[in-house]
């Protein structure tokens, strides 16, 4: 399955159906009065946050939602039928747009809802128009016009933290290592082609969501490799962790950790200025020589660092109490 994570669709909601003008016929009563019912809603077109979907795919197939008109009243004071409405389930982290870009809504929890394109009300009967001066009334409303236009749709993952890094860094391994996720994972770089969601639990009881998103690269933010695009997964979590690839002979950890914060920076503040680990992957590859250069380069910076192996596990305890930590102390702030 695809992963689409924005899509434009037109949306028109049905039409009310027509008030009725009719009166009633009775035998030797030759002048009934009004009995012509009101017409039934338009049909709305909603979207509602489901967890068990992770792509806006469906939409993407399907973008034109139109609703059902309602039905016109009839006589004897019948009511038209509504239309039918039509109901869209959409990743949690939806966010609705106008044409122009304006947000309309965010469908950041499960279950939430929002009326797309609201259907039109249906015009009264006939019945309803009588009085003392008017016993006949020979007019009744037309149905309201449903709401139509175009509608932007942008899923934003939601998460607690982000892996970010170069492509093969370790990122689809350190995620399947610390969650139920079971990522592809490759030694080549892109093998991941759409962001990925891991839950951790803790065993204090607590716990995080880990969004996994596809490697970045020098340019990426101006469309190279898959493209900066996929930071927008990162855009609502608490917490990146940076990954650098030990092991790595072409490039040493400040030259990947510069590549990507470039990246990061040329995407915008809403992700540049997100508190951020180091973790320093793959040491279970490593000579003891090597890991004491690495480790004397890896602390010139100003994060938090991490030493560990998404293989064996060394220093993913102490990783995963720190990243606890601190997306408790951000929950606490943000309540
Ligand atoms: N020795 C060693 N190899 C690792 C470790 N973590 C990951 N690898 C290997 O590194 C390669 C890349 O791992 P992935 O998890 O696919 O890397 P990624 O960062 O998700 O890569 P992209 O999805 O392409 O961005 C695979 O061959 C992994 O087995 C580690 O801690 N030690
Ligand atoms: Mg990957």
């Amino acid at each position: 399955m695809r992963f689409i994570d924005e899509v434009g669709i037109e949306v028109r909601a049905g039409n009310g159906g027509a008030g009725c003008v009719s009166f009633r016929r009775e035998k030797y009563i030759p002048k009934g009065g009004p009995d012509g019912g009101n017409g039934g809603r338009g049909g709305h077109v909603i979207l509602v946050a489901s967890t068990s979907k992770n792509t806006l795919q469906e939409l993407y197939l399907r973008k034109h939602l139109y609703a059902k008109n309602g039905q016109p009243g009839r006589g004897s004071d019948r009511h038209g039928k509504n239309g039918v409405d039509i109901v869209i389930e959409v990743p949690v982290g939806t966010l609705v747009r106008d044409e122009a870009g304006g947000l309309l809504t965010d469908l950041d929890c499960a279950e939430a809802q929002y009326v797309l394109a609201r259907g039109g009300q249906g015009g009264l009967g006939n019945v309803n128009f009588k009085s003392s001066t008017n016993r006949a009334p020979r007019y009744a409303q037309p149905g309201e016009a449903g709401e139509e236009g175009r509608r932007i749709l942008e899923l934003k993952v939601m998460a607690d933290v982000g892996l970010v890094g170069l492509p093969n860094a370790g990122k689809s391994t350190l995620l399947s290592r610390i969650s139920n996720a079971r990522p592809k994972i490759a030694d080549y770089p892109f093998t991941t082609l759409k962001p990925a969601l891991g839950e951790v639990f803790m065993d204090d009881g607590d716990g995080f969501v880990v969004a996994d998103i596809p490697g970045l690269i020098e340019g990426a933010h101006e469309g190279k490799g898959l493209g900066i695009q996929f930071l927008r997964h990162v855009e609502r979590t608490k917490v990146l962790l940076h990954l650098v690839d030990a092991a790595s002979l072409e490039a040493d950890i400040d030259a990947q950790m510069h590549e990507v914060e470039m990246e990061l920076k040329g995407y915008g503040d809403t992700v540049w200025n997100k508190p951020r680990m180091l973790v320093v992957n793959k040491m279970d590859a490593l000579t003891s020589d090597m890991r004491e250069e690495v480790k004397k380069q890896a602390t010139r910076t100003e994060l938090a660092v991490h030493f560990v192996s998404a293989v064996t596990g060394e220093g993913i305890p102490a990783l995963l109490r720190a990243v606890s930590e601190q997306v408790e102390t951000i929950r606490k702030v943000a309540a």
